[in-house]
């Protein structure tokens, strides 16, 4: 299987987030990529290539160019603006409630862009644990670029291809970035097959987070299913989208499917979830399907609650891969270092129809134990 992969990502190099307020240590960092490169490297069954340069073009047909051109200046701006910060976090965000009982036109000029930059961060910022570094930019515009490319790989034929995105995009709504996310990779490159195949695409979306900029970005839309099987948002992170009945308006009407599981799921109860993504996907046509693939579902992960392990991985990798679709696989989230490197191995392996490997890669086994 090719894999895209490129060092670009490393200019990202954060270090602290903030938890409700609070600074702690990064879950979203360089190590995570150089982790699963590593273990694809030693695998043997791989290659690498790199990404090459898509331009602006299809950045801003899924996001506004305003994100764009606010996430290609911040770092300067906060420098500009005599902020000697480590990293870009907002001051304040837009609550709705602020302009509660006031006309729209009022609305529409309170929610202009400021010109402070922890003002302009939270009017185009979700949350405050995605910091912004001198980096960030371009690293988020190499993922970008790394997903495009695995998409064109697909395109040319090959049945799967993988791009190691980093940062994760899924999000990243058209007009918002946060989670760990600027730019949406994945929606990015659905819209870029859209284009290309004038086919219908499928967005499988297995992070342990709902992928709320995808479901954004593809709300009213007819010819992009977006399919997600991920922590119920009633107890995690984007707390406000991911329910059930969040299915889809106008020409999107049914074509998004949220699949909320409780803390504790199991392989077991994954995999039933998991027919059930699978059954919405191929009940309409479309011969790519672009999976937003994460490991924050495994049973260590610091930030998820799932429960599970190495081997549903490759059973969940071979189940999308017998659909018969070409494979656009995005990597997203996964924060228990030592195991992602397994995991990517497994899913991968999976969908390629390769058999598990049980050995350990980077010194992880799946017991836990670092041998
Ligand atoms: C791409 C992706 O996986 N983004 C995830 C963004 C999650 N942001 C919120 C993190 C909240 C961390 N909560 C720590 C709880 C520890 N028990
Ligand atoms: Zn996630």
């Amino acid at each position: 299987m090719q894999v895209v992969y490129t060092p670009a990502h490393l200019g990202h190099d954060i270090t602290v987030e903030t938890y409700m307020g609070l600074p702690v240590p990064a879950n979203e960092v360089a190590e995570r990529a150089e982790r699963i490169r590593s273990a694809l490297v030693a695998d043997g069954g791989f290659s690498f290539v790199d990404p090459v340069d898509h331009g602006e073009d299809p950045i801003t047909a899924v996001h506004d160019a305003g994100l764009l051109r606010f996430l290609e200046g911040a770092w300067s701006e906060l420098r500009a603006q005599g902020l000697s910060r480590p990293f870009l976090a907002a001051d304040t965000y837009p609550n709705r409630a602020m302009f509660e009982g006031m006309s729209d036109q009022t609305i529409a000029k309170l929610t202009l862009e400021p010109r402070h930059i922890g003002g302009r961060a939270g009017f185009w910022g979700l949350d405050s644990a995605a910091p912004l570094v001198a980096g960030t930019y371009r690293a988020a515009r190499a993922a970008v670029d790394v997903a495009l490319t695995a998409a064109d790989a697909a395109l040319g034929g090959e049945t799967a291809v993988y791009g190691l995105c980093r940062p994760p995009g899924h999000h990243a709504a058209r007009s918002m970035y946060g989670g760990y996310c600027f730019f949406n990779n994945a929606a990015i490159a659905a819209e870029a097959i859209v284009r290309s195949t004038g086919e219908r695409v499928a967005v499988l979306d297995v992070d342990f987070h709902h992928g709320n900029g995808t479901q954004q970005i593809f709300w009213r839309r007819g010819d992009v299913r977006y399919v997600s099987i991920h922590a119920d948002p009633d107890r995690q992170y984007p707390y406000f989208l991911g329910r059930s009945d969040e299915t889809g308006e106008g020409p999107g009407t049914g074509e998004n499917l949220n699949i909320p599981l409780p803390a504790g799921t199991t392989n077991d109860d994954y995999l039933a979830a998991t027919e059930r993504a699978l059954a919405a996907i191929d009940a309409v046509p479309g011969s790519v399907i672009v999976v937003s693939l994460g490991f924050d579902t495994y049973g260590l992960d610091p930030i998820g609650d799932f429960a599970l392990t190495t081997e549903v991985y490759h059973e969940v990798g071979r189940r999308v891969a017998s659909l018969g679709r070409r494979l656009v696989i995005l990597q997203e989230g996964g924060y228990h270092r030592p195991s992602l490197g397994v995991n990517a191995r497994a899913w991968l392996r999976g969908a390629e129809g390769r058999p598990h490997d049980p050995r350990p890669a980077g010194g992880f086994t799946e017991a836990g134990s670092v041998v």
